[in-house]
């Protein structure tokens, strides 16, 4: 199960808004937006700097919400979403 950890008013929507735009099934860890949580030893585990988005996939665990936005449409998106490298919509979608 996809795990977004997740904290309001953030670039973690952009992830959000991704994995309902795919119809994918995940689960989501609500943070504050608070240092409390952030740069907690649990939430730096995840991410060294403290930071969302982060995406646990299983084993994966994967942040930066570009590098989210790609695995996710690479791994899970079944070819929805991207253009294809030829297309003229891809400098837009990049
Ligand atoms: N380049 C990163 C930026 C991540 C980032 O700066 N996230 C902010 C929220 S939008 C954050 O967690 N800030 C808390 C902090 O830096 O302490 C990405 O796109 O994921």
């Amino acid at each position: 199960m996809l795990k977004l950890h997740h904290a309001p008013n953030s670039r973690a929507g952009r992830i959000l808004w991704l994995l309902e735009e795919l119809g994918l099934p995940y689960e989501l860890n609500r943070m504050d937006f608070h240092p409390r949580a952030l740069k907690s030893d649990e939430h730096r585990a995840r991410h060294p700097l403290g930071r969302v988005p982060v995406l646990d996939d299983g084993a994966v665990t994967i942040y930066e919400s570009g590098a989210i936005v790609e695995y996710l449409i690479a791994r899970h998106s079944d070819g929805a979403l991207k253009p294809s490298p030829s297309s003229p919509l891809f400098p837009e979608y990049l």
